[in-house]
């Protein structure tokens, strides 16, 4: 659906369809360094457990909110930290998530990008908007690889933090179709806060506007105004088709035609053809027909004339038939089958999480080897010489899933280990 987002002066509440967030998961809880208390043993082993991983801001499509108006209040939105991990092997406790409800219909852009990473299309859609830190490790995970006793624990990972822009691509409900000058354009300017261009020429609307309006009964209805249709404009005439892709995915039609033209029902014959001929499936969703302006002579005349079920008789200048008609439509739509078969909740990440570049491990006679360009290359960087940066090293070989791979391929305390050319006996602490 095109967007509803015009600024001009408006008369009514003006529909809050775009909003710019800036969200930040937590990061995650830091790892333990501690030692298990052992009688007459000063040290026990590492027993410190993992930080609990950061919150993340999750966007959810609920059909309950019809506009980003929570959003033109408050921009900013934090998850909650990870609490650090305790010592026997306790697990720091994981971040609140922070969930926003948004629209069906919210489309979320990266600022920093322009591109759209989630589409919020259909009730229950969620994406991650900030995925929350990983909890640091504890000490409990550090006694392997190397004989020093691990004093040392993980910090947790950041939370991700993005800029964004949340835009409402509204579902409309109803769509306003007919030809050129009968007013649909008035007609959605009566029901709706929109102020779409009127004009008493043909093709006045050239872009499709939505608007949502309210039912007598306090019921609320997206409606879509867009340009006319000419006989001939499923072969190319005016401005052809192409635009009724804007009303196919709304459960209901209303054919508006221009009472105070010469031959309205003839209108509506044409206008009727034309969608036949581009969609028999949209020709054949459930309608309602307007003639409008009543408020004229020649209309007039034709209601006391016709007595054809299911045609109403309105006004959009006076207002004269409005109600009933949003009330006519609200009710075609509960009543109407979804457009759409139902789609399952769908989650959408906003960074697909690379796959690990996981080491290979292979046993040879003598130990096991670690290969893979991430773990040489750490050997190549690691001064095993300095303290700090052995400790460092431990850290990488579990952050890069050498350890649980060495334990996964069988390792045993005392088994030599290779990688690159550095060599080491597997020790735990
Ligand atoms: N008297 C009277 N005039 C109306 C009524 N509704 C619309 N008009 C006039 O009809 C002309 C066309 O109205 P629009 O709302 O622009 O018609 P439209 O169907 O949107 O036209 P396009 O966008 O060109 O397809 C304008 O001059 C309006 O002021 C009505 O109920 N009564
Ligand atoms: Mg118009």
């Amino acid at each position: 659906m095109a967007g509803a987002s015009r600024s001009r002066p408006t008369s009514g509440p003006r529909l809050v369809d775009s909003a710019r967030i800036h969200v930040r998961a937590g990061d995650g809880g830091r790892g333990s360094a501690s030692f298990r208390r052992e009688p007459f043993i000063p040290r026990g082993g590492p027993d410190g457990g993992d930080g609990g991983r950061g919150g993340s801001v999750i966007a959810v499509a609920s059909p309950q909110e019809s506009s980003l108006q929570a959003f033109s209040s408050r921009s900013s939105w934090q998850a909650g930290h990870g609490r650090p991990g305790a010592k026997a092997r306790k697990e720091g406790a994981a971040g609140a998530d922070v969930r926003l409800t948004v629209p069906v219909g919210t489309q979320v852009i990266d600022q920093a990008t322009d591109e759209v990473v989630a589409d919020l299309d259909h009730p229950g859609a969620e994406a991650v908007l900030a995925r929350g830190g990983a909890g640091g490790r504890g000490n409990v995970h550090f006694k392997s690889s190397v004989k020093q006793a691990p004093d040392f624990a993980e910090r947790g990972r950041p939370g991700e933090a993005r800029a964004l822009r949340l835009e409402l691509k509204l579902i409309a409900d109803a769509g306003l179709v007919g030809p050129p000058n009968a007013g649909k354009s008035s007609l959605l300017a009566a029901i709706s806060a929109a102020r779409p261009k009127v004009a008493d020429y043909p093709f006045t609307t050239l872009d499709p506007e939505l608007g949502v309006a309210t039912t007598p009964a306090g019921d609320r209805l997206v409606v879509a105004d867009i340009p006319g249709l000419i006989e001939g404009a499923s072969r190319g005439a005016g401005l052809g088709t192409r635009f009724l892709r804007h009303v196919e995915r709304t459960r209901v039609l209303v054919y508006v035609v221009d009472g105070a033209s010469g031959d309205p029902f003839g209108q509506l014959d044409q206008v009727r053809a034309e969608v036949r001929a581009y969609s028999p499936g949209l020709a054949g969703r459930p309608s309602l027909t307007a003639v409008n302006k009543v408020d004229l002579a020649p209309a007039a005349a034709l209601r006391r004339r016709t007595r054809r079920a299911g045609v109403r008789f309105v006004s959009a200048k006076t207002g004269e038939g409005v109600p009933e008609l949003v009330a006519a439509i609200h009710g075609a739509v509960v009543e109407a089958p979804p457009p759409r078969p139902a789609v399952a909740p769908a989650v959408q990440k906003l960074t697909p999480r690379r796959a690990a570049a996981t080491p290979a491990v292979r046993k040879l006679s003598w130990g096991y080897e670690v290969t893979g360009q991430r773990a040489r290359d750490l050997v190549a960087r690691a001064d095993l010489e300095s303290r700090h940066s052995f400790d460092w090293f431990q850290v990488q070989l579990h952050r890069l899933g050498i350890t649980a791979a060495l334990e996964e391929a069988g390792v045993e305390p005392g088994d030599t280990v290779k990688i690159g050319d550095l060599e080491f006996e597997y020790q735990p602490g």
